[in-house]
């Protein structure tokens, strides 16, 4: 559960944008918590005045320190604690997905909003632990970009998205662009549905989309492109012997992360904290723990795998059931360090 509490003139702002649709089910569901406080309810008069002019002068108006600092209070002890408080504004760092991630872990979050040419400054000293953007453009208000962040860190707290739907950074895993989707009817407006697609080889079509998702990047994200190239230059062959698979394997993955990355569902009910022992393989015939080990160049890894058919795997928290052949292994792994754990076997 993530709670979000937003400071700022316009909650029914907040409330409308947030509460329609998939984080208005989550707020409905109990899975995130969501409150707008306005600001104006801690004016201290009775005219509800939050602004005033700037010293030193200038254009516009400055939102006054103390109805911030009341309303941030209040939250503040209703919490129990201080809690992040992230002030949005056109001079914060850039938001992305991996501040999405790190924020999501957080019980408790703040936002305040600015209105007119700012917040009085030595308020924000005292209460903000984050100041954030969302790009480099002007807006009118901080509202919009609240209602941006909450929605990118909620898909990430679990039971916000359902069960099909996964938490993954959809559009930056690998670095890559998503490949192009499809559904009938097979022609449209003579357009016919890429012929590879209704081939069912699905090898065929994994290795399309990849494809896809390459030249897309090359196209409309030039800078994405060279960040892959650079990680990919940096990437060497390994080989699972057994499964008859080749990995390019990144330099400091262990073992069990890139059989994870493979396609190969690993035995490793602790997690690969190296504690069950269940994830030994054969490492240029040496048998090390695949959580424990380094890939290197050329390794040649024998997993010496029993056949089993399927097999849970437990990834931050979730629950779900894969098929085990790598063929049917879903595209992506959306968590570095999961758990296979097998079931119905004796262990
Ligand atoms: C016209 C006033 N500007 C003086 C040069 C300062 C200004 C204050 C407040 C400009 C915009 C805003 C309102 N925007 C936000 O509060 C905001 C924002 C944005 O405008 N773009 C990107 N991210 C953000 S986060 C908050």
């Amino acid at each position: 559960m993530n709670r979000y509490h937003v400071l700022t003139l316009f909650p029914e702002m907040i409330q409308n944008g947030l509460g329609t649709s998939i984080t208005g089910r989550a707020i409905e569901k109990g899975a995130i918590g969501l409150e707008a406080v306005n600001i104006r309810d801690y004016a201290g008069n009775r005219y509800g005045k939050v602004d005033d002019y700037p010293y030193g002068g200038g254009a516009g108006m400055v939102m006054q320190a103390e109805p911030v600092y009341q309303a941030w209070k209040a939250v503040t002890e209703q919490i129990g604690r201080r809690a992040r408080t992230i002030y949005v504004t056109p001079q914060g760092a850039v938001f992305t997905q991996a501040m999405a991630q790190e924020l999501a872990k957080e019980e408790d979050l703040i936002f305040l909003c600015g209105h007119y040419e700012g917040v009085d400054e030595r308020v924000l000293e005292e209460i903000v632990t984050d100041y954030v953007s969302i790009g480099d453009y002007v807006l009118t208000g901080g509202e919009l970009p609240a209602m941006v962040m909450i929605d990118a860190i909620s898909r990430m707290v679990p039971g916000v998205l359902s069960n099909e739907t996964s938490a993954e950074s959809e559009s930056f895993q690998d670095g890559l662009l998503e490949y192009p989707q499809y559904s009938r009817p097979e022609e449209w407006h003579g357009r016919r549905v890429p012929e590879v697609l209704l081939s069912g080889h699905h090898a065929r079509i994994e290795k399309w989309r990849l494809e896809q998702s390459v030249s897309r990047t090359r196209e409309r994200r030039p800078d994405l492109y060279e960040a892959y190239q650079k990680e990919q230059e940096s990437r060497f062959e390994i080989r699972f012997v057994n499964e008859g698979i080749r990995y390019r394997a990144k330099e400091g993955q262990t073992i069990l992360e890139a059989e994870i990355a493979a396609g190969i569902t690993p035995d490793a009910p602790c997690g690969g904290q190296g504690t069950c022992g269940k994830c030994q393989v054969a490492a240029n015939g040496k048998s090390v723990l695949a959580c424990q080990t380094k890939v290197e160049p050329g390794m040649r890894i024998d997993t010496g795998k029993k056949k089993r058919t399927r097999a849970q795997i437990l990834a931050s928290g979730h629950r779900r059931e894969v098929p085990l052949a790598p063929g049917k292994l879903p595209r992506k792994v959306e968590h570095p360090l999961l758990a296979a754990v097998d079931v119905g076997s004796t262990t």
